[in-house]
Parts: structure tokens; C-alpha cells; sequence
């Protein structure tokens, strides 16, 4: 069983932080050369430089994922190159219905469905010629149920597991492996203000079996397993990845 990384080139989109910086840092650990992503430049940097110095293989690359000319230029170098992409990379908007603006609904759609979407297009042919890659796009439990208030975030998780499963049969016979990863409620600094309001923190543990909130560090063996060979017959999938929450009511 192998799931070792070495010699893989991986691409982690939102990678300086949270769940990101998470899968990043475990399949550097596997032996990936691990690309660090985010809009901020010095954010990238900083985040490289801490794992260089853990002795990882590590590159920043800072565009933001969302933007055309930016995400083009920015892998215009190495798209070819990339082994393994992570769209991980999102957002949220959590206001009432009443209130959502359709700027805020087209921005949410913008970075989680659409530009996975696009970097899927731009990384695909090199994966494809070399008859090997993986696409790993972190979707939501949002992917399979819903919450009042953020209509965009859950739209969007659920078509990011419609997109996992088209490219899945698009790209499966290239040797091209595309599957979605559904995590639940992790301790997450996109996941603040529900931390800290009491009556969310409860209700996440009242609702999870294990009655926590998740480690970003537990959902990472997810992705390496789905990167990896030990991976490689999962194609099309969502693998949850919440505690348990979504098994009960
Ligand atoms: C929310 C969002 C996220 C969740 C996550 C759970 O409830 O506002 O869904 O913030 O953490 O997506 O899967």
C-alpha cells in the first residue's frame, strides 16, 4: 500500500492557512514538492519559508485563483508540471436571503466553482500527456445538506461535487484521477465567527459524534490517500470527512 508522494509536484490552492495549509504541509511530509498559494505574496512566502525550513520542498506561488490574467500568468510556467491540484480555495458570504446582494453571490461562485473549474482546464493537458494525475476539489457537508444564509457557499459546494464527478469521467481514462473531499465543521480561521458564537459552537457539537469540531490536521490524510497510489481506483467520489455529522439528524 503506497501512500507516498515522492516526486509529485502539488498545487494547493488557499494553502497558507486552515485546511490548506493542512494538506499542504501532510503531503510534503509524504514527499511531494508542495506549491504554497494564496493572494498575498508575503502570506506565501512566510508560509513557504516555515516549511523549508522543516526540511520540505516547497515553492510560493502567489495569484489569486479567481482572477483570469493573474491565475494565467502565474502558472503559465508550470501548468504542465502539476501532478496534483487541491482546489481548496474559498469563500463565504453568511447573510440572510433579504440582504444578498448578487454581487456577493457571483463572487462566492467565482472562487469556489468557477475558478476550480478553470485551473482544472489549465493543469489538465500535462496530467494527460503524462497519463498520470490527481484533481482533489474540497467541496462541503454543504455539498449534501444545507443552512440558511449562505445560499452562494452551499450552490456552489454542490456544484463543485457535479464538476468532481463530469471531469472524473472526462479525465479517468487518461489516468487522471478526480474526486471531492466534504468537511465538516474544522477549527478554521474561515470558521471564527461560528466559533464564536455559542449557540453555533453548540449545535456543531451537539451534532458531530465525536462532539468537537475538527483538526485541520484530520483531514489531511484524506487528500494524501486520494492523491496518492493507494487512491488510485477512487475516482468520482465525495469522501466526507465531519465527525459523523452528516450520518445523523
Ligand atoms: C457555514 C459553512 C462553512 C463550514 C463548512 C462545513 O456553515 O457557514 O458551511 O463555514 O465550515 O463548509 O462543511
Amino acid at each position: 500500500m503506497d501512500f507516498r508522494l515522492d516526486g509529485r509536484r502539488a498545487l494547493i490552492t488557499g494553502s497558507t492557512r486552515g485546511l490548506g495549509l493542512a494538506i499542504a504541509r501532510a503531503m510534503a511530509e509524504q514527499g511531494a514538492q508542495v506549491i504554497i498559494n494564496s493572494r498575498n505574496a508575503d502570506d506565501c512566502q512566510a508560509t513557504a519559508e516555515a516549511l523549508a525550513r522543516q526540511g520540505h520542498a516547497v515553492q510560493a506561488l502567489p495569484f489569486d485563483a479567481s482572477d483570469g490574467p493573474d491565475r494565467e500568468a502565474a502558472l503559465a510556467g508550470i501548468r504542465d508540471n502539476i501532478d496534483i491540484l487541491v482546489n481548496n480555495a474559498g469563500i463565504n458570504h453568511r447573510v440572510p436571503l433579504a440582504d444578498f446582494d448578487e454581487g456577493a453571490w457571483r463572487n462566492v461562485l467565482d472562487v469556489n466553482l468557477t475558478a476550480p473549474f478553470l485551473l482544472a482546464q489549465l493543469v489538465a493537458p500535462g496530467m494527460v500527456k503524462r497519463g498520470w494525475g490527481r484533481i482533489i476539489n474540497i467541496a462541503s457537508i454543504m455539498a449534501q445538506v444545507g443552512r440558511a444564509t449562505i445560499p452562494a457557499y452551499v450552490s456552489s459546494k454542490h456544484g463543485l461535487v457535479g464538476l468532481t464527478k463530469t471531469l472524473a469521467i472526462e479525465l479517468g481514462p487518461h489516468g487522471v484521477t478526480v474526486n471531492a473531499i466534504n468537511p465538516g465543521y474544522f477549527a478554521t480561521e474561515f470558521n471564527t465567527p461560528l466559533m464564536a458564537d455559542p449557540d453555533f459552537d453548540a449545535m456543531v457539537k451537539a451534532h458531530t459524534p465525536v462532539g468537537r469540531w475538527g483538526d485541520p490536521a484530520e483531514l489531511a490524510g484524506a487528500a494524501v490517500f486520494l492523491a496518492s497510489e493507494a487512491g488510485s481506483y477512487v475516482n468520482g467520489a465525495a469522501l466526507t470527512v465531519d465527525g459523523g455529522m452528516t450520518a445523523t439528524l
